[in-house]
């Protein structure tokens, strides 16, 4: 069997996709990886190792002596943290990523995914129906590194052969774990604050539309990614993915559907000014033409897993 390791395993998306290749590849196949001492609970079944990514020597010295061949690196910082600390936030998300593709070009490591964000794009860009192929002139530091990382596993790929596969997330929607500190993220807190009966105070303002998807779809597509023969595999800088596109106010619009006194409003931060540059919708067309992507989740139902799943308690102030 093949020894695969995720690095930023505690993360919001981290936490799905090693219980999802836990249960593909066996439990003790499947290393979890992150910088906290203990592991949590949820990764409890299989092993977890503690391990800081810039850390170069130890990362590459686990990765070739547990003869690991694939390799899902998570560890980053993501839009809304990075610009309160840019250098440091350049610094975490390519210095780990040159280590991992480094190990690939030397023979240790088969496969890598490495994912990528609607944060490549900027400004300029083509703000509905996102083609693939657009001006990208992203202009927070989370997308320009996004944008250099997919330049850098093209790179690896087209001279080395490295095989690196990348998805452009859209904002992930998610009850297992909590998000991580990106501009996507009312639209999770806003459950948590609609289950507890709170008003809820959006970052954003409530006619900024973004694109979202719903883990399971991710998770989905991720795997389907990583499965498919590497010829399938056109895109090497990073593949749209699309799920489904809302404001605030559509969300919270679906929620009181469920909870009718729920009350929103909107008090739009530094965050807004990050939204305000992405996209309102992508065009997926590539990765439906060449691994046969088709997301499942709506708006309608992405509000009533959530609801039904979500447990408060994970929250600190609940
Ligand atoms: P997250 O912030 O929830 O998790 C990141 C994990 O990485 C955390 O558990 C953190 O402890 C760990 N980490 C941080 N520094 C580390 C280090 N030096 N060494 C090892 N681990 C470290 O992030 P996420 O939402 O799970 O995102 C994972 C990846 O997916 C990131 O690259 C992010 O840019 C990308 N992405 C996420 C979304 C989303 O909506 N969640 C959307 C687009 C792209
Ligand atoms: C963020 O908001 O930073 C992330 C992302 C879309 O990359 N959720």
């Amino acid at each position: 069997m093949k020894k695969i390791l995720i690095i930023g395993s505690c993360g919001q998306i981290g936490t799905e996709l090693v219980l999802n290749l836990r249960s593909r590849h066996g439990d003790s196949n499947v290393y979890a990886a992150d910088l906290h001492v203990d592991c949590p609970v949820k990764l409890s079944g299989g092993p977890y190792v503690q391990m800081d990514v810039l850390k170069k020597e130890a990362v590459r010295d686990f990765i070739i002596s547990k003869k690991i061949s694939e390799v899902y690196l998570l560890a980053a910082l993501l839009s809304a943290k990075a610009e309160k600390n840019p250098a440091f936030a350049w610094e975490l998300n390519m210095d780990g990523l040159f280590t991992i593709l480094d190990l690939a070009k030397e023979g240790y490591i088969d496969k890598i995914f490495w994912p990528s964000s609607i944060a490549v794009f900027g400004p300029t860009t083509p703000q509905e129906n996102t083609p693939q192929l657009t001006v990208m002139e992203p202009s927070t530091v989370y997308g320009i590194s996004k944008q250099a990382g997919e330049r850098w596993c093209e790179y690896y790929h087209n001279h080395y052969g490295v095989d690196v596969r990348s998805i452009r997330y859209p904002g992930l929607i998610s009850y297992t774990s909590l998000p991580g500190g990106g501009t996507t993220d009312y639209a999770v807190d806003i459950f948590y604050q609609a289950k507890l009966g709170n008003e809820f105070s959006c970052f954003l303002a409530d006619d900024t539309v973004l694109p979202m998807m719903y883990m399971e779809d991710a998770i989905r597509a991720t795997l389907e990614l990583m499965d498919v023969p590497k010829e399938s595999v056109k895109i090497r800088s990073s593949y749209n993915l699309s799920g489904c596109s809302f404001t605030p106010k559509e969300i919270s619009e679906e929620i009181q559907k469920h909870i009718p006194e729920f009350k929103i409003t909107y008090a739009p931060d530094f965050r807004q000014a990050i939204a305000d540059t992405w996209p309102g919708s992508i065009d997926d067309s590539f990765a439906r033409s060449d691994w046969g992507w088709g997301e499942k989740y709506n708006l309608e139902m992405l509000v009533n897993v959530m609801l039904e799943n979500i447990d408060v308690s994970m929250i600190s102030d609940a």
